[in-house]
């Protein structure tokens, strides 16, 4: 009985193990996760303000507004964007990039690599 259970245990463990790995798996192949993802600059908002793109992808931020805005980080910046105006960023290494906007601080968003 005791020993019943135990390998019960023990097999369901493995087999959970399996499922693990073949859903991240899955994950890694999903094509929902885009290489190149956009950012709109629209009623002095990012939208998304927070984005997941795989490392290597690129993020193109687009000005809708009818004010210039900027897209700032530590690493990176697309300088001023006038209205329809856009410029693609790469991101090459995984981390967490926060960014603002120069001419409105509070406009703030982060893209998240890995
Ligand atoms: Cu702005």
């Amino acid at each position: 009985m005791t020993q019943v259970t135990t390998r019960g245990a023990g097999s369901g463990w493995w087999s959970r193990r399996r499922i693990l790995g073949a859903l991240s798996l899955a994950a890694f192949v999903r094509p929902a996760r885009a290489e190149g993802a956009t950012v709109e600059m629209q009623q002095l908002k990012f939208a998304p303000a927070e984005i997941e793109i795989p490392m290597g992808g690129t993020v193109t931020f687009v000005n809708l507004d009818l004010v210039p805005h900027t897209a700032t980080g530590e690493d990176f910046d697309t300088g001023t964007l006038r209205k329809e105006e856009r410029k693609e960023i790469a991101f090459p290494a995984a981390g967490e990039f926060t960014y603002l906007c120069k001419f409105h601080r509070h406009m703030t968003g982060r893209v998240i690599v890995r």
